[in-house]
């Protein structure tokens, strides 16, 4: 059994820090169980570009509002506690936070813990 505690995580090198965000991985590959879970905080005001070429990504939104733009097809749809958005088909798109925007997400395969976006908002392939 593993638990954990989010004051675990917190300040370590799996509290990773990109520009707009906090991405707090409470689940990381090395945990062995195929994903990586984690408790993700959007800062207020800010946009991220995101392209997650080499993933898939479960978003579930349990604190603030935003909204998710899919570039792939034009549509936005809003975010509030209890959106899920699935990105099952690699879609690029701009996550806005309009509050502190507060996610948990799952990602396929699991990050390794160091992953940041790249220029083209994309995480690197998993290695090994
Ligand atoms: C919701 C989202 O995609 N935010 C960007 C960070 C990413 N989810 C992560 O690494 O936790």
């Amino acid at each position: 059994m593993i638990v954990k505690h989010l004051n675990d995580i917190i300040g370590t090198d799996a509290d990773v820090r990109g520009p707009t965000f906090a991405s707090r991985r409470l689940l990381l590959a090395r945990d062995g169980l195929g994903y990586s879970l984690h408790d993700t905080l959007l800062h207020a005001g800010e946009e991220t570009y995101i392209w997650y070429a080499n993933h898939l990504e479960s978003v579930y939104c349990i604190e603030g509002t935003g909204e998710i733009e899919d570039l792939d097809n034009g549509v936005t749809h809003p975010i509030s506690p209890g959106t899920l958005y699935v990105l099952d088909g690699h879609e690029k798109h701009y996550l806005r936070a309009f509050s502190d925007l507060r996610c948990v997400c799952v990602f396929t395969p699991a990050l390794t813990g160091e992953e940041v976006h790249d220029e083209q908002g994309t995480y690197p392939p998993p290695t090994g």
